[in-house]
């Protein structure tokens, strides 16, 4: 897929990451989808040198409740940043644009509040398929690419 071999982000393991602390929020809504970006993003993580046991994964029903989830992991002190996961579909989600706008709002102010970088792994597509093409087909795991976000930002910040 053009473009997704190119995606900004730090490859392999990075050096000085191993005490960094994440967390991951992931929306049960679509957790077919969701627990592939959850994967992707888990992997990713683990490939750059974090520990395992500095990962922390959070549940939340809908992607609407993200923002909550967020807060909830930002506001532990011990975490550098958050990666939030969610898929909304547009043709069976009547009110699509409420939810993606609030939680890209939420997830934004939720990022400055607690200055630490809070990552949209939000999925908004029209179908199944698309969503199905970036959680792991042909357009790359999207969940990857929030992770190696995360961690780019992070070391940005150090
Ligand atoms: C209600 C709903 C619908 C119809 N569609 C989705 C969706 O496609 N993706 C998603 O993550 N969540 C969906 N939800 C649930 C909302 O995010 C939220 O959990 C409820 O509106 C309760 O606040």
């Amino acid at each position: 897929m053009a473009g997704y071999e190119n995606r900004p982000g730090p490859r392999g393991m990075v050096e000085g990451i191993s005490e960094v602390k994440i967390g991951i929020v992931v929306s049960e809504w679509n957790s077919q989808i969701t627990d592939a970006l959850f994967s992707g993003a888990y992997q990713t993580l683990l490939k750059q040198g974090i520990k395992k046991e500095n990962i922390i994964k959070s549940k939340v029903p809908g992607s609407f409740e993200l923002t909550m989830g967020a807060q909830w992991l930002s506001e532990k002190e011990e975490l550098d940043g958050v990666i939030t996961l969610g898929c909304v579909i547009q043709g069976e989600t009547p009110h699509f644009d409420f939810i993606c706008s609030a939680v890209a709002h939420g997830i934004t102010n939720v990022s400055l509040k607690y200055n630490k970088p809070v990552i949209f792994g939000v999925l908004t597509t029209n179908t199944m398929q698309q969503a199905l093409d970036r959680a792991g087909g042909k357009y790359g795991n999207k969940g990857e690419e929030a992770a190696d976000t995360l961690v780019k930002m992070i070391l940005l910040k150090k």
